[in-house]
């Protein structure tokens, strides 16, 4: 016969226990958050989520990985609602409360990228950033969309070596440069995928790989990115890749503590509701890892 003492009931849900004892207003103190790939002004934008999470969740710095804005080019199809503004006035909110807030456009907000060095309303733009772990970790953020026209190729790509690989960087550059000159859209990722689903797999493999490789190359220990909507934290050829995911369908974000161990929070609508903790989906970032 089962007893139930000694069968703890749900097993591992260590995620209730914290829910019970936490205010439903409680926020939730990090060392830094990395966001990316929300899509403001778009309907898929999940906002009110959005809005929830960063009026519940403090940080020194706040990382806006790219891909934050959509549309501002491309006006057709522009969707605007009250959940898009609270999201921007959540941001404006920690500029004034102090919060550093770093902006690194991607391809769809590809607009900022011209502004590039300069402050917006206290948001600093930077094409790229490099952020220190409190553990003195160096980790270039960067959107990713630079690599994702190569990654198709990141199998040959390797074995012809470094000089082939730039080349194919800056061919991407060029292939999409002249298509923005013609009025086309930024090639697109997720048509791309849809095209070839069976590979799908493989294609984030490629993706994480090239980055990985990059930061390596650049001497960092590692990288964070966004855009291909897929959010990870693990180590790739001894370098720490994360992806902080989107907030189109998985609403994640990734966080670091006061340690300097980064996870990923999932904001579901349940963690909004009833805990405001978020549930975390993948463990502390490689605790075996130590910086070089
Ligand atoms: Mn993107």
């Amino acid at each position: 016969m089962r007893n139930s003492l000694d069968l703890p009931w749900p097993p591992h849900d260590r995620h209730r226990k914290a829910r019970i004892s936490l205010s439903p207003h409680r926020t939730c103190r990090h060392r830094t958050i990395f966001i990316s790939d929300t899509h403001l002004g778009t309907r898929g934008c999940k906002a009110e989520l959005l809005a929830d999470f960063l009026s519940h969740n403090d940080c020194q710095t706040l990382y806006l990985v790219g891909d934050i804005v959509d549309g501002w080019r491309l006006k057709k199809n522009w969707y605007w609602s009250p959940s898009h503004s609270a999201v921007l006035d959540a941001i404006l909110r920690k500029v004034d409360e102090g919060t550093r807030v770093v902006y690194v456009p991607g391809n769809h907000d590809e607009v900022f990228r011209d502004y590039c060095g300069v402050s917006l309303a206290g948001v600093v733009l930077r094409p790229e950033a490099v952020h220190e772990t409190a553990d003195g970790r160096r980790l270039l953020v960067i959107h990713g969309d630079h690599f994702d026209g190569i990654v198709t190729y990141a199998r040959w790509l390797a074995h012809l070596g470094d000089y082939a690989y730039g080349l194919a960087l800056v061919l991407n550059d060029v292939f999409n440069n002249v298509r923005r000159r013609l009025g086309l859209p930024y090639w697109s990722l997720s048509a791309y995928l849809k095209r070839k689903v069976k590979n799908a797999a493989s294609f984030i493999s490629d993706f994480e790989h090239a980055l990985a490789r990059e930061a390596k190359k650049r001497g960092f220990d590692g990288v964070v990115a966004g855009h291909i909507h897929h959010a990870e934290t693990k180590i790739i050829d001894g370098v720490l890749y994360c992806n902080d995911g989107d907030w189109v369908e998985s609403c994640t974000a990734l966080v670091e503590d006061a340690r300097g161990q980064l996870k990923i929070l999932r904001w579901t609508r349940l963690a909004a509701e009833q805990g405001r903790t978020g549930e975390s989906i993948a463990a502390p970032a490689s605790p075996a890892y130590a910086p070089a």
